[in-house]
């Protein structure tokens, strides 16, 4: 961690977390896992000013902002420390706390439906235990990954390749044979630079936000997965709430996961495009390797999971239904 983030999460540690401006109006302070004004935070963003405006009196947010106030992967931490009141932030950066959150990529069921079907209600019990957390909401269920190359390969295997990765990609990279590197997102773009990765995994969206264009020459198809980026609120902070606060965050979080059934389509459609535009060549292999390549990548994606956390592997494997 450098001085600089060192600076900033004690700062954080420091400051009271929910400040109380009247009986009644609360303000959270908030941080995001994803680059300020980036593709993933940009929903969070949106969320906010909602509650910000429908939560007048009631509920305020205090957005800290990205990584440059908090590295990415201690904001599972400082969620469940109440270092941070709320977050927005993907469960592969709090594998360390809750093994289980390597499984949230492999379930793609719309959030609708998660509500409804028992899957919310045990990812948000698995937070309620492992990160002291109230799972608020979960966003861009129907964006996937990829996996980008700056090596050509004329057949899906890694071999002789190092690819950053987080624990979204790690099994899958490694079972087709490179070399896992794992990088938050801030350092990727040196990495591909330096040659000290030869590719890496990120979603279909949001390549351009920080210039890895400019140092991608292939994406790797088929897509894989299922983005997650969660919204949570610490459990001492949710329970300290009233109904009227509650029901603020509530109804912009279900405002929020709508988003992804109306807009996500749309603006894969338009990454594709763009990314063609640009020049980055897509890596086709066919109908039979690509269902190969899916059929490992979940296999081997369950498998570990349920390595790591046999019971909430199973359930969540039931839960997902594939
Ligand atoms: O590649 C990553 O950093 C990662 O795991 C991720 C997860 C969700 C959204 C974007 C990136």
């Amino acid at each position: 961690m450098g001085i600089r983030a060192i600076f900033a999460v004690t700062g954080l540690a420091l400051a009271a977390a929910v400040t109380p401006v009247s009986a009644q109006e609360v303000t959270l302070r908030a941080v995001s896992s994803f680059a300020e004004g980036t593709q993933f935070s940009k929903g969070f963003e949106r969320f906010i000013d909602k509650v910000n405006k429908d939560g007048k009196g009631v509920i305020q947010i205090n957005y800290i902002g990205g990584p440059r106030a908090m590295p990415p992967f201690e904001v599972g931490n400082a969620v469940k420390n109440k270092v941070v009141d709320i977050a927005n932030v993907t469960g592969a950066f709090y594998t360390n706390l809750m093994p289980e959150a390597d499984a949230f990529k492999l379930i793609s069921t719309p959030t609708a439906e998660q509500r409804k079907n028992g899957t919310w209600a045990y990812i948000n019990e698995l937070h309620n235990k492992k990160l002291n957390s109230y799972y608020l909401a979960r966003q861009f269920v129907s964006v996937p990954f990829h996996i980008y190359l700056n090596k050509k390969i004329d057949k899906i295997d890694f071999t002789g390749l190092k690819i950053r990765v987080t624990p979204v990609y790690r099994d899958i990279v490694q079972a087709l044979g490179g070399t896992p590197i794992t990088t938050p997102p801030g350092e990727v773009y040196t990495a591909l630079e330096r040659g000290v990765a030869d590719g890496y995994g990120w979603p279909i969206l949001g390549i351009f936000d920080l210039g890895w264009e400019k140092v991608t020459k292939f994406r790797m198809d088929p897509a894989f997965y299922s983005v997650e980026v969660n919204v949570l609120v610490n459990q001492d902070v949710w329970k300290s709430l009233n109904d009227a606060q509650r029901k603020v965050l509530t109804d912009a979080a279900l405002w929020l996961e709508g988003l992804d059934a109306t807009e996500s389509a749309e603006l894969v459609k338009a990454e594709r495009e763009r990314q063609k535009k640009f020049g980055i060549e897509t890596l086709e292999f066919g109908p039979q390797a690509s269902q190969e390549f899916l059929k490992k990548a979940y296999d081997v994606g369950w498998q570990s999971v349920i390595a790591k956390s046999p019971e909430a592997g199973k359930k969540l494997r039931e839960l997902a239904g594939n």
